[in-house]
């Protein structure tokens, strides 16, 4: 089964005697569906501030089954979002049972070395759009840490909304303010990765074209862009920028972001290339790091030296950062003038040789950013998904595609970035978060820029 990659919830419930319709204590297959159906529910008051409403099943499989004394584990996740549909996979396991096995006691009961998947279900619910009321709810003031009835509750500032993180540790989080919407960045191109890894890499200016359209239908507004030479090599030329550029304009209103990092062992002035074509944005990466067995090298002059020819080209720069230290530098670039807050920053996670992917890294980074900064998450390989997940959790935008991870899942090939987008934007929606538009982030990132 593909299990999606929304909202989920979980209940662990024992099935008692009482549960127990058919010969030999088998239970009845309707009671997994209200397990499903509350699991269901869960989800809904979570996303929607209402119960919903289960409108059809549009597959149920029962695959093995359950006895009274088993103890089950009911799972589902949000793998759809529409106006009002919300679509879930359901799963049930049994992970505990009594073995029924003289002369053991009849009280005995095992963990089951592997759970048995004993259903498996995909259903849909509705809840209609005048019952939604997350966008508008706030939590009670006791739900929040330190705050009191006494003190009330700041007003959510405009383009905020509450979020209750998905309960996946067993402390649940307490809610967290969050921008309400979420700019997904589609990297579709690289300069590392090769045909030969993925045939689903766009090479040429019509497949570039063609790519980032598909990215921005699935929810991408940022298209992160490098370019190749038709025979795959990474190339920083104007020209193939300009080619590129058309190509997507032709197709999309996408807010184009050239890469200024260019390829591993590219001189400044050769990266420095797109920069000719005065796009809306550039990318300016703020340190130096051991890239796998390279050395991507950005010296304190060289960063600086890019910042000014960004800012010459009219360009709105993000900031590249793989380790604390670079924010360090972002810090030393607005002291020196040569960047303007608010920033908009792009955490860069999971490089061999910069800092790692995790949950501690990322809390850490986002904890050290200068106030009012804009922050994204781009993770490689493995990484991404989680960490797109978790920085979308923490308020944050993320960056998806194949120039950092080449697989859907493991060892499945993304077909193209887009189907990596689609499902960072279909998590998004699970959690409450509306994906940006083009024109929204462009709004959101101006408002950065003044
Ligand atoms: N290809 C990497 C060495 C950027 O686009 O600005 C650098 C990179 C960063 O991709
Ligand atoms: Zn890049």
């Amino acid at each position: 089964m593909t299990w999606g990659t929304g909202l989920r919830a979980t209940l662990h419930v024992r099935l008692g005697f009482h549960d127990a319709h058919y010969a030999g204590e088998l239970v009845d297959g309707a009671k997994i569906l209200s397990l499903f159906g509350d699991v269901a529910t869960e989800l809904l008051i979570r996303l929607d501030g209402d119960e919903g409403l289960f409108r059809a099943y549009e597959s149920v499989e029962f695959l093995a089954p359950v006895h009274s004394g088993d103890f089950v584990e009911v799972s589902g996740v949000v793998t759809r979002m529409g106006t009002t549909s919300r679509q879930m996979a359901f799963e049930a396991r049994v992970l505990m049972r009594n073995p029924r096995t003289p002369p053991l006691a009849p009280s005995a009961a095992d963990v089951l070395p592997t759970p048995v998947v004993v259903c498996r279900a995909i259903g849909t619910c509705v809840v209609p759009v005048a019952l939604q009321r997350n966008h508008h709810l706030r939590p009670t003031a006791a739900a929040l840490p330190g705050a009191s009835l006494l003190h009330p509750l700041p007003p959510l500032p405009a383009g905020a909304v509450w979020i209750t993180p998905a309960p996946t540790t067993l402390v649940t989080p307490p809610p967290a303010l969050v921008p309400c919407e979420v700019i997904l960045t589609a990297a579709i191109v690289g300069a590392e990765i090769t045909k030969k890894q993925t045939p689903y890499l766009p090479i040429t200016p019509e497949e570039i074209g063609q790519e980032a359209a598909l990215c921005v239908e699935a929810g991408a507004a940022v298209i992160h862009l490098h370019v190749r030479n038709l025979d795959g090599s990474p190339s920083q030329a104007a020209e193939h920028f300009r080619e590129a550029i058309a190509a997507i304009r032709q197709r999309t209103d996408a807010i184009i972001q050239v890469s200024t990092g260019g390829a591993v062992g590219m001189p400044v002035e050769e990266r420095c290339g797109p920069l000719e074509c005065r796009p809306e944005m550039a990318t300016l990466n703020c340190g130096s790091i051991n890239f796998g067995n390279d050395i991507f090298i950005n010296t304190r002059p060289q960063i600086r030296e890019i910042a000014r020819r960004i800012h010459a080209a009219g360009s709105q720069p993000e900031l590249e950062c793989y380790d604390s230290g670079h924010l360090e530098e972002v810090r030393a670039l607005v002291r020196e003038g040569a960047l303007a807050e608010p920033l908009h920053i792009q955490f860069v996670l999971g490089l061999a040789g910069g800092a790692a992917a995790t949950e501690a890294v990322l809390r850490f980074l986002v904890g050290q950013l200068p106030s009012g900064s804009l922050w994204g998450c781009a993770a490689v390989g493995k990484h991404q998904q989680p960490m797109t997940e978790l920085a979308i959790k923490l308020g944050g935008h993320a960056r998806v595609g194949l120039e950092d991870n080449i697989y859907l899942t493991k060892g499945v090939l993304s077909q193209g970035s887009a189907p990596l987008v689609e499902r960072a934007a279909t998590y998004a929606r699970s959690v409450g978060r509306s994906v940006a538009s083009t024109a929204r982030a462009r709004e959101i990132l101006t408002r950065v820029r003044a």
